[in-house]
């Protein structure tokens, strides 16, 4: 689908005027404690965006390669991953920075079940809104500063270990006393000290994730009224009317 999209706009990715210049990029940050309901919210908001060109970054792409003791650990849940430092944020910032100046890029991917990045990793050809999610998105201050709208997701910690326990264990490869054990060990004391801090930098906090419908709405109706403010007059029309055609 990408590539016919471009072809039909003379070759232009829609996030270039015809004179080359790039249109401003809108970047949505949002972070929480794990299982949250970060990555729902994310998804919930690009479905609600009539743009096309959206694209979700996940934090978790970004885990970085752990040294042999270390992976050791990881697989003996040993190792805390919910530390600051578990992340590569050189690349975090390489990709958001590609991705904001319109320049294509190439994610990393990461795999939970052997804790450690792929060897292949995912090109992006660029996108009009770019939404950052995961337990440090509001964490360093140079990713701070490149994002327009800052959120965190406040769900209960309770809430949070319930899914966490499902999630992992369905689609992490994980066993629930694990899950609990890392739990204790490691989130929780991570999300007190780490994670929870950075509520301080968000523009916007909503409680109870993705079934604050109200509050999400409240957020697609911001980002919305941001885009028809900016790029969206010469974006929009272009970008609708190209993604039914090609997908119809
Ligand atoms: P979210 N994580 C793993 O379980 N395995 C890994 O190899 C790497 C990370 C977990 C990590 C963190 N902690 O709590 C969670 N552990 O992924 C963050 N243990 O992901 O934001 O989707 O919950
Ligand atoms: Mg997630």
């Amino acid at each position: 689908v990408t590539s016919t999209l471009m072809l039909k706009n003379d070759g232009r990715p829609p996030w270039y005027t015809a004179d080359g210049k790039n249109l401003p990029v809108y970047m949505v940050g949002i972070a929480g404690g794990s299982a949250s309901g970060k990555t729902s919210v994310a998804k919930r908001i690009v479905e609600s965006l009539d743009v096309p060109w959206v694209v979700i970054i996940s934090m978790d792409s970004f885990y970085r390669r752990l040294a042999p003791e270390e992976s050791k650990q990881a697989f003996a849940n040993n190792h805390d991953l919910d530390h600051p430092s578990s992340f590569d944020y050189v690349s975090v910032l390489r990709v958001l920075d590609d991705l904001k100046h319109g320049r294509s890029t190439s994610v990393p991917q990461y795999d939970f079940a052997t804790h450690a990045p792929r060897d292949k990793s995912q090109n992006i050809y660029g996108a009009s809104v770019v939404i950052f999610e995961g337990i440090f998105a509001l964490y360093d201050p140079e990713i701070l500063k490149m994002m327009d709208v800052k959120i965190f997701v406040d769900t209960d910690s309770d809430i949070c270990l319930a899914r966490r326990i499902k999630r992992d264990v369905a689609d992490r490869g994980r066993d629930p006393l694990g899950v609990l054990d890392q739990y204790d060990r490691f989130v929780k004391p991570a999300y007190d000290s780490f994670v929870r801090p950075t509520m301080n930098n968000a523009d916007v906090i909503i409680p109870r994730g993705l079934d604050n419908q109200v509050a999400i709405n409240l957020m697609i109706q911001h980002i919305k009224r941001q885009l028809d403010g900016s790029n969206a007059t010469i974006m929009r029309p272009i970008l609708v009317d190209q993604y039914s055609a090609a997908d119809q």
